[in-house]
């Protein structure tokens, strides 16, 4: 971890009923993944969400309806922020395996697709944010190549129990223009560094180094209320508007 504090915007993928056996328990309450991002303004180009497959997360009680599941470090650092709102002890209802997660149907705040689907990223770090990634293949060259990955080798797919119908349908989301990388810049610059998976940390490094920089400052939204903007203008006032709505949370560490 770094020396300055990083502040996430943690978004609310709310999971859709019915729940599988061992989400059971949370039966009648509403469940969220919580997912941290530095990229809110990205939100209308989700296609799934990512998880690691043999990572451990927790179903936290954060009020007397609301259940978020994120690892149980997350769920700490959450409760003694002042303002998260959540117990100081938050309860966990239930332990949980990224494997139990994997094909969860998502309703996101501000996906143009309506349902997305938990799928598994190898690359997720549990000592990092949440542990669960929002997935927007158009501006993240990290997402891109996984689910470039998961829709290239079956087998992969096999490995993890993971349904064509999760994965095929999801095509990228174009939604920010940068001049020098048009419409779909992840997808740019991993063909023009010739990234071949999502375990070419390297490479990988770069491409995210370029079109992090590109696209905050030189990046125009396509998409949604605030189209025509500037992607750094844009930002904060979608951040603010997700976290009035409830549909996100303040979160740093
Ligand atoms: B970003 P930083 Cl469109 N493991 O959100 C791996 N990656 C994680 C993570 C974890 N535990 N927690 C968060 N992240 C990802 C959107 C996005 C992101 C776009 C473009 C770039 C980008 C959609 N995914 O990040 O190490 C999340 O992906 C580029 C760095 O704290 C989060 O923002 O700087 C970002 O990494 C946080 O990375």
């Amino acid at each position: 971890e770094g020396v300055q504090p990083q502040e996430y915007t943690l978004i609310k993928m709310e999971v859709v009923a019915p729940f599988p056996s061992k989400l059971k328990v949370l039966d009648g309450r509403k469940v969220f993944l919580a997912a941290a991002t530095l990229r809110p303004e990205t939100m209308y180009g989700q296609t799934n969400a990512w998880v690691l497959p043999d990572g451990k997360y927790g179903a936290f009680e954060i009020n007397e309806t609301e259940v978020l599941i994120l690892t149980q470090r997350a769920a700490l650092n959450l409760a003694y922020q002042k303002y998260s709102r959540v117990p100081e002890k938050p309860t966990c209802l239930v332990e949980l395996t990224g494997r139990d997660l994997i094909g969860l149907p998502l309703k996101s705040p501000r996906a143009i697709n309506q349902i997305i689907y938990t799928l598994p990223m190898l690359t997720v770090l549990t000592d990092k944010g949440t542990g669960i990634v929002t997935s927007v293949p158009a501006d993240s060259p990290d997402d891109y190549m996984a689910l470039h990955d998961l829709k290239a080798k079956p087998a992969l797919r096999a490995k993890y129990g993971v349904k064509d119908e999760w994965v095929m349908p999801f095509e990228i989301i174009p939604i920010i223009n940068i001049p020098e990388f048009g419409n779909k810049a992840a997808e740019k610059v991993c063909a023009d560094l010739k990234i071949k998976s999502q375990n070419e940390k390297e490479k990988l490094a770069e491409a995210k180094r370029l079109t992090y920089l590109k696209g905050f400052t030189e990046g125009t939204l396509i998409v949604g209320e605030f189209e025509g903007w500037k992607v750094q203008e844009a930002k904060p006032l979608i951040r603010s508007k997700l976290i009035e709505a409830n549909e996100a949370i303040v979160y740093s560490e």
